[in-house]
């Protein structure tokens, strides 16, 4: 009998979520429980984690799970790792559900970094304005650059003080849309933006108001990931779901 536990969080997850709650598939959705009040899926839903793979591996073993389709975003690369090793080790079907990455434009004034300490470390010398566009998980690292002015996005309001000294947080989920985001970067007269290379449509936005201003971005690139079938669109899932589950694999 075909189970299918969808990792979730981001705007492709919900998407299948959709199609997938007008099939037939037993299907259980699930969140990390970054946020406090994640949009509501049209499936079954489960939020936290499983307690590295081991938990991950109880899980999938307990609950009956015969394909994990792993939708979560580029940078949750700790998730996508562990559903390699656990779906190995359980012999469950597993496929990657992902958008492909941002491609600088005609127009784009992008420096390509490969973590978020590159992109603190490629900040200017001289104070300026910068969007920093990476949530609030991994912004510590900024408190070492007090000189610049900060602005953060983040989808909750923050519920300790922010570990730089001038920073500005606005409270929105996404997904983004240009006349917000130009408005955004002119009414805090932002310079620089650094932000995830997550690709997809949610959060490209910005890098299309930062096109129009003519303003740099700081792009970091996705983290390593292990090798897994990988498909960027729900035709192609609904097709290795259907094949492996008519085969009974
Ligand atoms: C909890 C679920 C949907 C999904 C929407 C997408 C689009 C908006 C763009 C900016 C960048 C950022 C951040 C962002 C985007 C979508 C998508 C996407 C970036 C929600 C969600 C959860 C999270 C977790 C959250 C992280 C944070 C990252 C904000 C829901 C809204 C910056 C990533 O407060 C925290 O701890 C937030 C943590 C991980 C990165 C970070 O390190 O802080 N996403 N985002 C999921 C869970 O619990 O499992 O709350 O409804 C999902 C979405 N976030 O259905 O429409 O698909 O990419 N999310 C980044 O890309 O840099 C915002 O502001 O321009
Ligand atoms: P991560 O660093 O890869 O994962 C850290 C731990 O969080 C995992 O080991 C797992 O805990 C738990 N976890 C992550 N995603 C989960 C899910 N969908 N369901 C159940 N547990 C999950 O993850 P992250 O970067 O913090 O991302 C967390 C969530 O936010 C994911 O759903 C992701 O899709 C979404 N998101 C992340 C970003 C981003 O920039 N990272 C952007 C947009 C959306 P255990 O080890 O205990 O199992």
């Amino acid at each position: 009998m075909t189970r299918i536990l969808l990792l979730g969080g981001t705007t492709e997850a919900t998407r299948l979520a959709h199609h997938l709650a007008n099939t037939d598939y037993d299907v259980l959705f699930s969140y990390a429980g970054r946020t406090a009040n994640p949009v509501a899926q049209p499936l079954p839903t489960r939020v936290g984690g499983f307690g590295g793979v081991d938990g991950l591996s109880d899980f999938l073993r307990t609950e009956n799970i015969t394909h994990v389709i792993d939708a979560t975003h580029p940078f949750a690369a700790q998730m996508s790792t562990n559903a390699v090793s656990a779906c190995a080790t359980t012999q469950v079907n597993l496929a990657g559900f992902e958008r492909a990455p941002w491609q600088a434009g005609a127009g784009d004034n992008w420096q390509s970094v490969a973590d978020i300490q590159a992109a603190c470390d490629a900040l200017p010398s001289d104070p300026t304005q910068v969007f920093l566009a990476i949530g609030k998980q991994h912004i510590d690292v900024f408190a070492t650059r007090p000189e610049h002015r900060y602005l953060l996005r983040l989808v909750d309001k923050p519920t300790h003080p922010l570990p730089m000294l001038n920073a500005h947080a606005v409270i929105a989920r996404g997904p983004f849309d240009l006349a917000g985001d130009l408005t955004l970067l002119k009414d805090h007269d932002i310079k620089i933006i650094i932000s995830k290379n997550a690709g997809g449509i949610g959060a490209q936005a910005k890098l299309e108001a930062a096109r129009t201003l003519g303003l740099k971005v700081i792009m970091i690139d996705r983290p390593f990931i292990p090798a897994r079938q990988v498909f960027s669109n729900v035709d192609d899932v609904m097709t290795w779901l259907d094949h492996s589950a008519n085969r009974g694999v």
